[in-house]
């Protein structure tokens, strides 16, 4: 694969509804899209940044900078790519930055399987002909607008319910879901909110049977959260945490994590999350796969991720309508009665970016061509 030029779009969609968690309050999505033109193909890869540092430390404008001036430059000396995995390689010298690098070797990905002229799911080693799926639900100023949630998206099949909680909305919002809904699959997720000083909070918690409760202590801990999973029935589930295959192994080995949040732009990109899959089927930990509210470019790349064997949790990767009014590929992501999504069987990503949706929601543009 010999890249002729990479384009670069600065994306800006509105979403239908708020997002809130324990780290803000997100109603618009400003992230970035790559395209690598080849002779033949268009690989596309989409960079889950936003436009401020909080769920990470990579912005619209640092993935930017480090795309254009670091790593595109990189891919265009190599030239020839034979495979996506030459990319994980290539950008060790470039610490983090791992949502810039994952865009671009997720663009690489799309390219290889539709060289090869199968769906990126197939080109990853997948195996599943459709994937569970769940819904992250954000947090409500009023209760009874989180039921009427949780109820429209029970009511549509979603496999579990993934409710948001920060100090003073957690053990009392619990507590009201599961005496509304019964035993459904439910778990909480905390962004970080929690430090160790709240563990008798954390642990009330235990009493309402939650899958799990996901990444509660910081952003960048692995030590803290062993000694929660000590004190805890609950498993706890690493999102923020795990960087890369070194942090899974380190997180697994000393007990902080039972189950792993998989983000490929977390992670810094598909070779990398193929790694991390291989080792957590490895040591018993399931996986499930994450989502940054992608457009239907990363959404793509999040269900052809999810048909790895390992992913035997429902994950975040809900269907477009539950983000947007208009999602930027056709088909759009559907979700069926069962909760369910089909792997797409075109080649790549397997569904169309739309030129005219594309333009529509982007904000600059810039091409980089080889020379
Ligand atoms: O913590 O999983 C998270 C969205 C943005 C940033 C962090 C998170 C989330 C979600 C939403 O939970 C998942 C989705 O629907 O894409
Ligand atoms: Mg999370």
């Amino acid at each position: 694969m010999k890249a002729d030029k990479i384009v670069l779009r600065k994306m800006c969609m509105k979403l239908k509804s708020p997002f809130q968690t324990s780290f803000g309050t997100q109603q618009v999505r400003d992230f970035i899209l790559v395209e690598v033109h080849t002779k033949d193909h268009i690989g596309y890869g989409e960079c889950v940044v936003s436009g401020q540092p909080l769920y990470s430390e990579e912005t619209v404008g640092t993935a930017w900078h480090v795309l254009e001036d670091f790593l595109i430059p990189m891919v265009f000396d190599r030239g020839e790519i034979a495979h996506p995995d030459e990319l994980r390689e290539l950008f060790v010298p470039i610490r983090r930055n791992n949502m810039a690098k994952s865009a671009i070797e997720g663009a690489y990905w799309d390219l290889y399987a539709k060289e090869q002229g199968i769906p990126l799911a197939k080109a990853l080693g997948g195996t599943k002909e459709k994937i569970e799926v769940g819904i992250s639900l954000g947090i409500e100023a009023n209760i009874d607008d989180l039921f009427r949630n949780v109820e429209k998206y029970l009511e549509l099949g979603y496999r579990r319910m993934k409710i948001k909680i920060a100090p003073g909305k957690d053990v009392e919002v619990i507590r009201a879901l599961r005496q509304r809904f019964g035993g459904i699959p439910m778990m909480a997720d905390a962004n970080s909110a929690y430090t160790l000083q709240d563990v008798g909070v954390l642990k009330q918690l235990d009493e309402f049977d939650l899958m799990m409760i996901e990444q509660p202590l910081a952003h960048d801990d692995i030590i803290d959260h062993a000694q929660l999973q000590k004190e805890l029935k609950t498993p706890i589930c690493l999102d923020e945490s795990i960087h890369s295959y070194e942090d899974a192994r380190k997180a697994i080995e000393l007990g902080s994590t039972r189950i792993i949040n998989m983000k490929v732009g977390r992670v810094g990109g598909l070779s990398e999350a193929k790694r991390i899959h291989d080792l957590c089927q490895e040591k018993g930990i399931p996986l499930w796969c994450g989502g940054m509210l992608e457009s239907g470019i990363g959404r793509a790349h999040n269900i052809a991720v999810t048909t790895l064997p390992n992913f035997t949790l429902p994950g975040d990767t809900a269907g477009s309508s539950r983000y947007w009014e208009e999602d930027v590929i056709s088909p759009e992501v559907e979700v069926a009665a069962d909760g369910t999504i089909a792997v797409p069987d075109a080649p790549g990503i397997g569904f169309q970016p739309v030129p005219e949706l594309l333009n529509k929601y982007t904000t600059a543009i810039k091409v980089l061509a080889r020379g």
